[in-house]
């Protein structure tokens, strides 16, 4: 694909690219559905709103939203405005969002009525500037964060006339945050550029994927996530193709009913794409109400998040009778990097470099290993260069330094290569779990679960479930004389963290394996479990 002109706006160019069919369906949602005209407009009054309210470019609003238009439209009226929308997992507590606010020095909130209870409590911590929030769908009677002017986004977006004209960006100008977590420390805020947008969607949307105007695309995986943000945003509408967003937890129920079309909005319309992760993949091969294939329209379904077990693979592909093409991508490069293709997918592997994307294994010496005399190569660091690394982490010098070594980034996996040239996966190199396709911080739960008054101690590792995939577990020491259950512990964790940290397995133990300085030895309950 050509590169993208120097002066570029992301969102004016995907408005530019769909401007001949107004009338083609853009997003389907849970209440309803915008096409390519109306979303044009929408997107330039809100665009004009977050002028008026006085946001000037490159600063920050935090974009705590469940999926809908509204998220699409909030997302792009930011970019089109020069605004950086700082994009947050809606499953996070309100520490969480105090944090964020405080770091991206947020100076307004667009959020779902649902979420705005959270968010008035980050906002009640102080030591922000937000001075306006605006609430998409349903009434902000529950919650009056003191101190910050209430809008809401339709009315908000009816005031104001469509924008003139985009901000004149550059391609390389801050666009958005992503948070990305790490294994200690906060999660960092992971600053991209417009035209990072526009290269994952030529490189993987287009270029390996092949979505098409004719796609009707649904993704698992949210959009405040790098994948989803891909999947169901940049990528669809980069081609013309229609999407349909959902507000909830993708159950398999609530997945299903997308992939049969059997919702009020989507009216018998079934998606052609389908992008998940392999907890998902395993949850909906396991559930009872899997539809059978004829029920669903899929031509292409996509995998990423963890590493996809080749048994869900050869499964899905056995019932549907269409492939699911693994890769591997990362917050920090923003989407897909190395994946599988459509009709040469080989299961239990990360496939091939994304063309326009360069890998190596690098050694302990931190050189590029040499291949085997067969071509393969052994297990050694990955580390990734091509056109969608983000900048930098905000005010994180040290931890940007780690990752984004000039043009190449450290993806933090451990890989080898086989002899056709696939890459295949073989664990973190630092401490990090991956459960569901999320990062999880094995010390931060540790934390979490020395705060519970019956825990002395603990200790949290990956272990690997039937289906092949990683679930955290944690070793629990007692206090002397203190009892407690695994579900009061597990209860405990989901109000104090992020519900989907909590451990899906505790195991009652006398005492953690140590090191004779003290140091708990993770490796030692790792052998454990392997036993
Ligand atoms: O985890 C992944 O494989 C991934 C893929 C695409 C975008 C972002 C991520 C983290």
């Amino acid at each position: 694909p050509p590169a993208p002109p120097e002066r570029f706006n992301f969102a004016a160019h995907l408005l530019a690219r769909n401007a001949a069919h107004p009338e083609r369906p853009a997003l389907i949602d849970d209440v309803g559905e915008l096409r390519y005209g109306a979303l044009h407009e929408r997107v330039r009054r809100c665009a004009q709103a977050l002028r008026a309210l006085g946001l000037r470019r490159e600063e920050r609003v935090l974009l705590l939203m469940h999926d809908s238009s509204d998220w699409v439209v909030a997302f792009l009226g930011c970019l089109y405005a020069g605004v950086v929308p700082v994009a947050v997992n809606s499953l996070l507590t309100a520490d969480d969002y105090a944090y964020q606010l405080r770091h991206a020095r947020a100076q307004a909130a667009l959020v779902s009525a649902p979420l705005l209870p959270t968010l008035a409590q980050a906002l009640q911590q102080g030591g922000h500037e937000v001075h306006s929030v605006v609430v998409s769908r349903g009434s902000a009677d529950a919650a009056q964060p003191g101190g910050v002017a209430l809008h809401a986004f339709d009315a908000w977006l009816d005031a104001h006339p469509p924008a003139n004209a985009a901000a004149d960006t550059h391609g390389d100008e801050p666009a958005f945050w992503l948070y990305s977590s790490g294994s200690t420390g906060r999660p960092k805020g992971t600053v991209h550029t417009h035209a990072n947008l526009y290269w994952t969607a030529e490189l993987y949307g287009r270029g390996v994927l092949g979505l098409q105007a004719h796609d009707l695309v649904f993704s698992a995986a949210k959009l405040f996530f790098a994948y989803g943000l891909g999947n169901a945003l940049s990528f669809p509408l980069s081609v013309g193709a229609s999407v349909v967003l959902m507000a909830e937890r993708p159950t398999p129920t609530a997945v299903f009913a997308r992939l049969t079309g059997n919702t009020p909005t989507l009216a018998g319309r079934r998606p052609t794409v389908f992008f998940g992760a392999p907890t998902g993949y395993a949850g909906m091969l396991a559930h009872p109400e899997l539809p059978e294939r004829h029920h669903v329209g899929l031509r292409l379904c996509s995998s990423a998040g963890e590493a996809l077990p080749r048994d869900i693979g050869e499964r899905w592909a056995a019932h549907f009778g269409v492939d699911i093409i693994d890769g591997i991508g990362s917050t920090e490069m923003l989407h897909i990097y190395c994946s599988n293709r459509p009709g040469a997918v080989a299961y239990g592997t990360s496939g091939t470099p994304v063309p326009g994307y360069e890998l190596e294994i690098r050694g302990d010496d931190g050189l590029p290993m040499a291949p085997n005399p067969d071509g393969s190569i052994d297990i050694g660091d990955l580390y990734v260069r091509g056109p969608s690394a983000a900048l930098m982490y905000w005010n994180d010098r040290e931890r940007s330094r780690q990752t984004f070594q000039g043009a190449w980034t450290r993806t933090g996996d451990k890989y080898t290569r086989d002899a056709h040239g696939r890459y295949i996966y073989a664990g973190r190199n630092d401490d990090m779990l991956k459960v569901s396709g999320i990062y999880v911080s094995p010390f931060e739960v540790e934390a979490t679960l020395v705060r519970h008054p019956a825990v002395l101690e603990a200790a949290v590792i990956g272990i690997t479930d039937a289906d092949g995939l990683t679930k955290t577990k944690a070793y629990v020491v007692l206090r002397p004389g203190a009892s407690t259950t695994a579900e009061e512990i597990q209860a405990h964790c989901k109000q104090h963290l992020a519900p989907f940290k909590y451990p899906r397995a505790i195991a009652f133990v006398a005492e953690l394996p140590k090191t004779a300085t003290g140091k708990i030895q993770r490796f030692r309950l790792r052998e454990l479990e392997a036993q």
